[in-house]
């Protein structure tokens, strides 16, 4: 287990009688400032996604609602899987992070909150070029 890799920021949650309530706003909550929202769902059963890293991109991301796992490796060659099934709960995810996806639930809904606006060329989509990447992060190190 990394706890480098395993960061999880608590939102706030209001709870009542009606149900519950939780908010984010902007840099009160997440680390840094937010450019672009996107959410995965309607995925279907056994599906994968991700298979990526990104450069610079940092992402906060949220069970909105079912559950699903994701795989992350960092730069240092550092593993975790992690399971996300709470609507306050966002897991943080930094640059150079490879990530998978799996094992979304029925009606499972991602949130994902990002620094950057998108831009293909952030992507390393090969795992093998995501290993040269942080090699040479390491080797700059
Ligand atoms: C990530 C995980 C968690 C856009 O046009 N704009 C966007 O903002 C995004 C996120 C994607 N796209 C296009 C790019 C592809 O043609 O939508 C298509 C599907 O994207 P992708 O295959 O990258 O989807 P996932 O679910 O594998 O990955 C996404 C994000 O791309 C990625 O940054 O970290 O969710």
């Amino acid at each position: 287990m990394s706890s480098e890799l395993l960061q999880i920021i608590d939102l706030p949650k209001i709870s009542d009688h009606r149900g519950s309530l939780t908010f984010i706003e902007g840099s009160n909550h997440i680390p840094f400032n937010i450019k672009r929202v996107y959410y995965l769902y309607g995925v279907p059963s056994g599906e994968l996604r991700g298979g990526h890293a990104h450069f610079k991109l940092q992402q906060a991301v949220i069970a909105i609602s079912g559950s699903f796992e994701f795989i992350l490796e960092n730069a240092k060659g550092q593993k975790e899987r992690v399971s996300l099934d709470s609507p306050n709960k966002a897991l943080m995810i930094s640059n150079m992070t490879w990530r998978e996806m799996a094992n979304f639930s029925a009606g499972a809904v991602c949130l994902v909150l990002a620094s950057e606006f998108y831009d293909e060329r952030d992507y390393i989509r090969s795992y093998e070029d995501f290993k040269t990447q942080a090699a040479l992060l390491k080797g700059n190190n």
